[in-house]
């Protein structure tokens, strides 16, 4: 007998006498992994990769995530109020909680110290690939939360959820609020700081192109738009005001896709609400009118009544 038979266990390894070798079949010198039983690591990869929190990211964080609706051409930039434009107007397009009360403040009486941790706060979760994927929420137009009562509530969670993300790094930050009305100016402590950040058509980075394109609404307009005693003239009001403040600051502010990205959308943005804010106050009861699915703030699961007061949001203006 010659050949051996490639089985382990057996007793005929040869014509002779020798014991049998009990060894068992040995491992191979390489991983070989068990694809019909892998190995558990304790826990489940995300359902979304990209996404991978639904606290902040809330449907985007599910296997079958909200399907992407470009906004229509005529609305991918940012239109000031007609009187607020300088001709030409043209889009500037390159390339393409807890129980902690956040004190959110006018970005004026920031000391240095504050600066420094909103913008490291900053740094860190556009590092942490955690921007990107927020900024691309706001490039969906399924989510509607443009020209329509649904803005000022779905900014307020946007918002919220941008301020929840920056104290996961920093729990000592709020984000500030940049009253343009008033100042007339940039934020001069913005001016060097341009990331870079991932977004769904590629690394961008942040471009002004500051007072090219529009005058900025003064404290004037601003009292004009607060002056309306309903939500239905208010809100439609307020948002041209805010549509001018991203036009005003230019380039990648004035794109929806590109504009999140810059630190400034969300000082702007928080002027916006706390504006808002202040109006609450002084209407009481005026809400949006939403009802159905137009009330539920996608794809987060606030609905619009959740959105009316600030405080049982986590935050305050001062
Ligand atoms: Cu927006």
């Amino acid at each position: 007998m010659t050949k051996r038979k490639h089985e382990h266990g057996g007793h005929d390894h040869g014509p002779d006498d020798r014991p049998p070798h009990h060894h068992r079949p040995h491992d191979p010198p390489y991983y070989d992994p068990n694809y019909d039983d892998p190995p558990s690591h304790g826990h489940e990869p995300p359902d979304n990769p990209r996404y991978p929190d639904p606290r902040i990211y809330g449907d985007y964080a599910s296997k079958r995530p909200p399907r992407y609706v470009p906004h229509p051409f005529e609305h991918t930039c940012f239109k000031p109020r007609k009187d607020d434009y300088k001709p030409p107007v043209t889009c500037d397009d390159h390339d393409d909680h807890d129980t902690h009360l956040c004190i959110r403040k006018d970005h004026r009486t920031f000391t240095v110290d504050e600066q420094n941790r909103f913008l490291n706060a900053f740094t860190q979760i556009n590092t942490m690939g955690a921007l990107g994927p927020l900024v691309d929420i706001h490039s969906n137009a399924i989510h509607q939360m443009h020209s329509n009562p649904r803005f000022l509530p779905w900014h307020r969670i946007y918002l919220l959820r941008m301020e929840e993300l920056l104290m996961s790094v920093d729990p000592t930050v709020c984000i500030p609020y940049w009253k343009s009305s008033e100042e007339q100016a940039f934020p001069a402590w913005l001016l060097g700081f341009t990331p870079t950040v991932n977004i769904i058509s590629g690394p961008h980075t942040v471009t002004r192109n500051i007072g090219a394109f529009a005058t900025l609404p003064n404290a004037a307009a601003v009292a004009a738009a607060m002056a309306n005693g309903t939500f239905n003239a208010f809100a439609p009001a307020l948002e041209g005001i805010h549509n001018s403040g991203h036009v005003w600051v230019g380039g990648s502010m004035g794109g929806i896709t590109t504009a999140p990205c810059d630190p400034v959308f969300w000082m702007h943005h928080c002027e916006i609400d706390r504006i808002w804010f202040e109006w609450q106050a002084a209407n009481p009861g005026q809400n949006p009118a939403l009802a159905g699915a137009a009330a539920t703030m996608d794809p987060w699961s606030e609905i619009e009544p959740d959105t009316r007061d600030v405080t049982a949001l986590g935050f305050t203006y001062v």
